[in-house]
């Protein structure tokens, strides 16, 4: 039975899980859930994330919520196809990818989220960006990112010289990122803007890239 994905392609969490799932080459189906109307407030999505949020995995009678968890959990599952995202094989590696996983949604992820809600998802809920939110919140991903730089001047991807999740989990926010006016935090820093140049030409992301305009998430 194929897995089921609950969630939207233009929802960041939801992108997350998809570019996993491409990556892996994953027979999957994408369930829409209609959150402009609250569907994922209702009983039945509560029923499968008792947060009322996207996206939501069912592999038969397993069902997952947390974007990074059911990436973790695709990743491992099929670990012999597609792409090795976990380092399986090779205990330190894998370490290095959860350090980089953690510093994506602890240090990246609350620096980065801020700016594309109050610069695109709210003004679309009829919100005003407040600036000064964006502005303190581009000084603590400029100071993250000076952290990449540095990292990815030394090896290739942030995990070491191989693509993985902690390189992926960074795709969502930063594609959203890179079309507001503060794109050059990331193409100024050469390092990192070469390292998104090819995290972001990847074919899974070009699958999913064309369906990612922002309405929600
Ligand atoms: N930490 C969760 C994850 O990574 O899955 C966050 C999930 C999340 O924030 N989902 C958003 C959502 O459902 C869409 S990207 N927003 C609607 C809401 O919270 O009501």
């Amino acid at each position: 039975m194929a897995l089921k994905l609950y969630g939207l392609p233009m929802s960041t969490c939801t992108t997350r899980v998809l570019a996993c799932l491409h990556e892996k080459g994953v027979d999957f189906e994408l369930v829409p859930v209609d959150v402009f109307s609250g569907e994922h407030k209702q009983p039945p999505f509560l029923s499968k994330n008792p947060f009322g949020q996207i996206p939501v995995l069912e592999d038969g009678d397993l069902t997952l919520f947390e974007s990074r968890a059911i990436t973790a959990y695709v990743a491992e599952k099929f670990k012999e196809t597609g792409t090795d995202l976990i380092k399986h094989n090779n205990p330190k590696e894998a370490a290095l990818v959860k350090v980089w996983m953690e510093v994506e949604s602890q240090n990246f992820n609350s620096a980065i989220s801020p700016i594309v809600f109050e610069h695109i998802v709210g003004p679309i809920m009829g919100k005003t960006a407040d600036q000064a939110v964006i502005d303190a919140n581009l000084e603590k991903l400029g100071k993250v990112l000076d952290v990449y730089e540095s990292k990815l001047s030394i090896t290739k991807y942030l995990a070491g010289d191989f693509y993985s999740l902690a390189d992926l989990h960074h795709f969502p926010y930063t594609h959203y990122f890179m079309t507001t006016p503060w794109a050059s935090l990331v193409n100024d820093r050469p390092h990192v803007k070469a390292w998104w140049e090819d995290v972001s030409s990847r074919p899974a992301f070009k699958k999913i890239v064309g369906a990612m305009t922002f309405g929600e998430g």
